[in-house]
């Protein structure tokens, strides 16, 4: 037997339930594929020195051009391949380990295409309802190192992307409330048409792709920064006839977490 696949991911403080919504891209393939793996926790503040020492490349770069190092990251000890970032992942896992493949045929474009469009539909508009609860999830350690370079991107206070908090019934609040109902409205309408063709579950039919992984990771990331029982979680689950918890039932069997 070779040895499992290294995995890094970010440690979540008071629980160990894992919560990075693009770590989770490459937890939820290797779940879905059987893969062993063990993980390696990395704090935020630690990401570059520890990619760099395992040779891992940068998968972009911060605004003022340096290098960015970021978790996934996964080093295969049968193959000796390091890599990070979790399009990159999948693409090599698809090829190391075929079976179950979550790229269907010829389709790995058409689902980058739809990574785009996901993203910029709706995959934003619900991160922005997550960002300032990120900090309450991590060491003081990472939460220091997030904010710092988080609010340096935004070029404002974690807490005032959205004034008052999305409870309060602001303006702002309500106005990114009615961005992520219309952009799940929106994503709901396109896994509608499959139902017009018989088939509903997932994007491309009966079985799951990596276009889905996608989408249950950010709403995993949701459910878990904003809590299972928040008003926010319940205010999403009443979205499109509570599609989007059932939708996420669906993955319940790969949220296996071998830390
Ligand atoms: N395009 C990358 C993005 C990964 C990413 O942004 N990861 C974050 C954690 S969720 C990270 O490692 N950030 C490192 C940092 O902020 O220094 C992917 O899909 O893997």
């Amino acid at each position: 037997m070779s040895e499992p696949i290294v995995f890094y991911d970010i440690p979540r403080a008071h629980s160990t339930f894992p919560w990075s919504p693009n770590t989770w891209h490459t937890r939820y393939a290797l779940n879905i594929k059987g893969i062993p793996y063990r993980t390696e926790l990395v704090e935020f503040p630690d990401i570059e020195p520890v990619l760099k020492k395992i040779g891992a490349a940068p998968s972009t770069k911060w605004a003022d051009g340096r290098p960015q190092y970021t978790v996934p990251a996964i080093h295969d000890p049968s193959t000796g391949v390091t890599i990070s970032d979790s399009d990159n992942i999948i693409e090599y896992l698809e090829k190391q380990y075929p079976s179950p493949s979550l790229v269907p045929k010829g389709s790995l474009g058409l689902i980058m295409a739809f990574r785009s469009a996901f993203t910029e539909v709706v995959g934003d508009q619900l991160f922005a309802l997550a960002i300032a609860g990120v900090t309450h999830h991590l060491s003081p350690r990472s939460a220091e190192y997030f904010r710092r370079t988080r609010e340096e991107i935004f070029g404002k206070k974690l807490e005032d992307i959205i004034l008052g908090g999305i409870d309060s019934g602001s303006e702002g609040a309500e106005k990114c409330w009615t961005a992520a109902q219309d952009g799940l409205n929106t994503l709901a309408s396109w896994y509608n048409k499959n139902e017009a063709l018989g088939k509903s579950l997932y994007l491309f039919g009966d079985s799951v792709t990596y276009a889905d992984v996608l989408v249950a990771a950010r709403l995993l990331f949701i459910r878990e920064i904003l809590g299972k029982d928040s008003k926010g979680w319940e205010r999403i689950k009443s979205f499109d006839g509570g599609r989007w918890e059932r939708f996420l039932n669906n993955f319940e069997k790969y949220h296996t977490n071998n830390s």
